[in-house]
């Protein structure tokens, strides 16, 4: 077969339109291809659930890739040992309670993972609002990143979804837009996103789950996030939270939906 330039590019044209139009009504909507993220698109796509993630940059992956200073190798903990063994991801013990895990292999097989549970991935796009009905959220407003980065007037267009998830880790943008521009009181002892605090890791593993909640009716916050919405500590290269945060949210998100 000869092959002909135009069809390639009516192939991706096409297809890709499809995809997009597909992803404008959903059930959840989460924000950042991070850890946390991919996890919890993992699981709820798993559930059966119509699930998009925007990742801002052309990788998902977030703050995995690089390991702690580019050494490429994350440490888990045995509670983040045990997800690592469920998505089949290698580890070596470098002592007793702490796994390490090639950051490159996890990222890859996370990302891999959602993608075939049914996830629509879809990097490039940049959140940069929500769409507000009254006080109710009620979905994403997004733009292509490049349009982000060269300061390119050029207006959005917006995603409607059940729920949403604020994925984006230190910088917790979703609930800052929301905090900022809905002029509502999110879920936190003062209504308002209290900003992370130093590092500590074993305190921000253990608050980064307990902090995975619902901040706003339907908006629920994962991964780095939960610590800068909730005033917890950072935590730096340990990873388990991050993995077992973003099982949380799909479970907590999965549970509300049936009680709704
Ligand atoms: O930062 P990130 O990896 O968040 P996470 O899943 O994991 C945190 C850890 O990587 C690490 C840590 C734990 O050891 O401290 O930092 O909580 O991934 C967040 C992703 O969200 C994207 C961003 O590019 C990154 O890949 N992101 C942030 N804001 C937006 C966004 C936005 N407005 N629109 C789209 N993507």
């Amino acid at each position: 077969m000869v092959l002909d330039d135009v069809k390639i590019s009516e192939a991706i044209v096409r297809t890709f339109t499809e995809k997009l139009l597909g992803v404008l009504r959903t059930d959840v909507a989460i924000v950042g291809g991070g850890p946390a993220g991919l996890c919890g698109a993992y699981h709820l796509a798993k559930a059966g659930k119509k699930v998009v993630l925007f990742e801002r940059k052309l990788s998902m992956g977030g703050g995995m890739w690089g390991g702690g200073i580019m050494f490429n190798q994350i440490v888990v903990q045995d509670e983040g040992k045990e997800v690592l063994d469920e998505f089949g991801i290698r580890t070596v013990t470098a002592e007793p309670g702490y796994f390490a895990a090639d950051a490159v292999e996890t990222t890859m097989t996370l990302g891999s993972a959602a993608a075939k549970a049914g996830a629509t991935l879809m990097n490039l796009f940049s959140v940069e609002d929500v769409l507000i009905k009254g006080d109710s959220i009620d979905g994403l407003v997004i733009n292509w990143s490049p349009v982000e980065m060269a300061g390119l007037h050029v207006d959005p267009i917006t995603v409607r979804s059940r729920f949403i998830v604020d994925a984006t880790g230190h910088a917790a943008e979703v609930s800052h837009i929301i905090e900022k521009k809905a002029g509502v009181k999110l879920f936190t002892p003062t209504g308002r996103v209290m900003g992370e605090r130093p590092m500590c890791a074993d305190v921000a593993e253990r608050l980064t789950l307990e902090n995975t909640k619902e901040i706003y009716p339907r908006v629920y916050v994962t991964g780095m996030a939960c610590n800068a919405v909730f005033g917890g500590p950072r935590m730096g290269p340990v990873f388990g939270g991050m993995l077992l945060s973003g099982k949380r949210v799909a479970e907590l998100i999965l549970a509300e939906m049936q009680n709704t």
